[in-house]
């Protein structure tokens, strides 16, 4: 698991350099913007219930059948596995963002998920729906204006954006 920092000297390491000016100016410039990721995190973790459950409530408006008798989410023990599900992925890119680095949800949550899934008979590319949901409503919370100081958050939230597309991308 690494995070912006481990993650150049890991790298740097590999390939027997010391860290370059280019790659002390990304992360100073990281290091500069940190609070708005803090706040990012903190935004998105307070709502993640209201996160979950309205991209829940939206994947099963649009498919019906997850939530009919046969259907993947059908009882409440599937419903309750595919909320707990969506819960685990937005946790782990809530510690993506936090360590602005994508090895932690690779590792820990991503890796095997897509095989999981194959085996358990769920439909990834309606769980991957769902990622979708969750990332366009965290964004919304994460980049809600009112009541901050204003800034640019465009590259913080593209990065946001980029942790639930990898998501997405795992197991459609
Ligand atoms: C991944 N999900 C399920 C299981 C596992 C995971 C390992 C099997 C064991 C269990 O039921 O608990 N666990 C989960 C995860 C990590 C982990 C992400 C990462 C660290 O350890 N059903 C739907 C939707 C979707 C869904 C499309 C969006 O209709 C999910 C939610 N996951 C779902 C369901 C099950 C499941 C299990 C329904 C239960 C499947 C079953 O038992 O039939």
């Amino acid at each position: 698991m690494f995070d912006a920092f481990t993650k150049l000297v890991s790298q740097a390491d590999a390939q027997g350099q010391y860290i370059s000016a280019e790659q002390l100016s990304a992360l100073s410039a990281m290091v500069a913007d940190s609070n708005k990721r803090m706040d990012a995190v903190n935004r998105i973790t307070s709502n993640s219930s209201t996160i979950v459950a309205n991209a829940a409530r939206s994947l099963f408006a649009e498919q019906p059948q997850l939530i009919n008798p046969g259907g993947n989410a059908y009882t409440s023990r599937r419903m309750a596995a595919c909320l707990r599900d969506m819960e685990i992925i937005l946790r782990y890119v809530t510690y993506a963002i936090f360590a602005g680095d994508a090895s932690v949800l690779e590792d820990r949550c991503l890796n095997g998920l897509r095989e999981t899934y194959l085996a358990l008979g769920t439909p990834g590319a309606s769980v991957a729906v769902g990622v979708e949901k969750m990332k366009d409503a965290a964004i919304a919370i994460a980049n809600d204006s009112n009541g901050i100081t204003p800034g640019d958050c465009s590259s913080l939230m593209a990065e946001i954006a980029s942790y639930f597309d990898k998501a997405a991308g795992a197991v459609a």
